[in-house]
């Protein structure tokens, strides 16, 4: 097996976000298993489905028929359980219409505060094969919001087992427990295995 030398990049790989939390993450956890993510903007549609991972297919399927080059993606969203899942799909209209205050006053009255993140990270590669991997963190949606750090409903969500908010704790820890942590993790072993 041929060792890395220091600071030799194995991948570059073209990251498709206009989120720069996203992007800051996905760098981070690449960058500690030696690959270089750089971002490409140019938003593709998303359609209209019940699953983030049907997103994320057709989201690749689109960029690939334009770039022909090997791209990641990741759709991500909220799952409240008092709320029947919501905002879940819909994560970022509501994020863009409502935020965290309004997620807070839907909130209001409701028992059941368990939550989960789910994320689906994509990759099509160079021959147009598309390979999909799952994350999932549990948690639940505090009464106020706490931290500054991270981004969109982070102030919002502790995760289980955790006394800090997503928005309190720091990125090294956020990759290691998050949905999008789990997710590219597992992407990236299926990419490098390749
Ligand atoms: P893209 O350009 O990558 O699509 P986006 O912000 O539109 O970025 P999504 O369509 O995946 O992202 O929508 C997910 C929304 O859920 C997003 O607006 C965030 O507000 C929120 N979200 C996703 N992951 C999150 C995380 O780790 N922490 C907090 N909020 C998150």
């Amino acid at each position: 097996m041929r060792h890395r030398e220091k600071g030799e990049v194995q991948l570059r790989i073209l990251f498709e976000t206009g989120n720069s939390g996203k992007l800051k993450e996905v760098q981070a956890l690449f960058r500690g298993l030696g690959h270089e993510v750089v971002q490409l903007k140019d938003e593709y549609p998303e359609v209209q489905a019940d699953t983030l991972e049907e997103v994320v297919e057709a989201g690749l399927r689109w960029l690939w028929d334009k770039h022909y080059v090997p791209i990641m993606i990741d759709d991500s969203g909220l799952f409240i359980n008092g709320l029947k899942g919501f905002p879940g799909v819909y994560s970022a209209y509501v994020y863009r219409t409502l935020a965290c205050p309004g997620i807070l006053k839907q909130m209001e009255g409701v028992t059941d505060r368990t939550a989960e993140f789910r994320c689906c990270a994509g990759y099509v590669d160079a021959a147009g094969r598309t390979t999909l991997r799952s994350g999932v963190c549990p948690g639940s949606i505090i009464g106020e919001m706490r931290g500054s750090g991270g981004f969109g409903y982070d102030p919002i969500f502790l995760p289980d087992g955790e006394s800090l908010t997503f928005a309190e704790l720091d990125l090294g820890r956020k990759n290691v427990i998050s949905h999008r942590g789990r997710a590219f993790s597992a992407l990236a072993r299926a990419i490098s295995e390749e």
